[in-house]
């Protein structure tokens, strides 16, 4: 283990005692740890260092995940039991500061472990299906009384489908070095397909008929902690992208990775499956989790969600494939490229199912739904 992982944790105060320190989850983006601390009454923490060339200013993470941590809090005090979802604590440093800048200027942070749970990688049935939605549904519900623009923008632009497209183009354009031929003859019809639907919720929000709240921005499975005892959700992890957006980014995302049950790289893309009951718990542990909050609209729009994400994070996924691999972590060249096909695999999925995906929103919307 690195000398130098020992010296970061114990630079938070509740490192009272570390004995270890591994390598935590596999996340693309931060490098995350869990702290493992001996003696009496020693917690393990998680200590994470913030990739601090996708997020610029990561102490606007800090104070977002203070603020909603404190509105939540309050929640749970005033004794709202639908909304018990529980979430990181932040620690201190020795300074008094709740992040760590290292002498090449790393940004670390350090927090809770939370205890007796485990998160996995694809679901193995429909109750956990629910469970996922009702605590998305939850969560949403409980930061509804936060305003959205009391939260800062962490990740500017961050699921604005058009902008990631003007990224692809512009990649294109300046010449990339193009995968092999039926890898990206696929891909590129895949973009194709996609195009024009592209700004559907970006002009939604536009027109006025969706608006902001405060969102988590990245629910994919594994950032959902179950509990060992009760088997049920009881916290959302990963907040770095919690920020005013809409919550068709949060609904698509969480669908996206949940009813993928080949999970995200599969070993072939054959592997990728649609699963439809996942897709209905999902919703209606969602919809009973955020207490019919959703609008009309809000319901109009929820297909074109589901079948716009996995086609953004396809398009993000190729594109930094083409820009050689600088946003997305890989092990190998040629994962990212991998990945962006399992996404369009997917999106290929949800098209094909549209006119089911349609019955089962309508259904547990009890309203007919308009095809967007
Ligand atoms: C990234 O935090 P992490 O690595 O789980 C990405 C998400 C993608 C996800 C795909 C800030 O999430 O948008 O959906 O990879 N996060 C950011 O696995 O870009
Ligand atoms: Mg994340």
């Amino acid at each position: 283990m690195s000398p130098c992982l020992l010296n970061i944790a114990n630079e938070f105060l509740s490192a009272q005692s570390v004995a270890t320190v591994h390598a935590l989850g596999s996340g693309l983006i931060n490098d995350t740890y869990l702290v493992h601390c001996a003696g009496v009454g020693a917690r393990d923490f998680v200590l994470q260092r913030v990739n601090s060339s996708v997020f610029a200013a990561p102490q606007l993470i800090i104070d977002n995940i203070q603020k909603v941590s404190t509105h939540l809090a309050q929640q749970h005090h005033s004794g709202d039991e639908t909304k018990t979802l529980i979430l990181p604590t932040l620690y201190q440093t020795h300074a008094g500061n709740y992040f760590f800048v290292d002498a090449d200027g790393g940004f670390w942070r350090a927090m809770s472990y939370i205890p007796h749970t485990y998160s996995i990688k694809v679901l193995s049935n429909v109750t956990q299906a629910e469970a996922v939605g009702f605590a998305l549904g939850a969560f949403h519900h409980a930061l509804l009384s936060i305003a959205p623009n009391d939260l800062h923008v962490t990740l500017p632009g961050f699921h604005i489908t058009p902008r990631y497209l003007a990224q692809y183009d512009d990649i294109l354009a300046h010449g990339a070095t193009l995968p092999p031929l039926q890898e990206w003859y696929d891909c590129h019809a895949a973009v194709a397909q996609g195009r024009s639907g592209a700004g559907v919720l970006e002009n939604a929000k536009f027109s006025g008929q969706l608006t902001e709240r405060p969102i988590h921005g990245d629910p994919k499975l594994d950032n959902f902690l179950f509990d060992r005892t009760t088997q049920g959700v009881v916290s959302l992890i990963d907040l770095d992208t919690l920020q005013p957006g809409l919550i068709h980014y949060d609904i698509g995302d969480c669908i996206r990775s949940c009813c993928n049950t080949g999970g995200e790289s599969p070993s072939g893309i054959d592997a990728v499956d649609f699963n439809l009951d996942y897709c209905r718990g999902i919703l209606q542990g969602y919809f009973s989790g955020a207490q019919n909050t959703l609008t009309a609209k809000d319901i109009e729009y929820l297909y074109a969600a589901i079948r716009l994400i996995p086609w953004e994070l396809g398009l993000r996924f190729l594109t930094d494939h083409l820009a050689g691999d600088r946003y997305f972590k890989v092990a190998t060249r040629g994962q990212n490229l991998h990945r962006a096909r399992v996404q369009f695999r997917l999106y290929a999925e949800i098209v094909r199912h549209r006119t089911y995906l349609l019955q089962i929103i309508a259904s547990l919307a009890h309203t007919s739904v308009k095809a967007i």
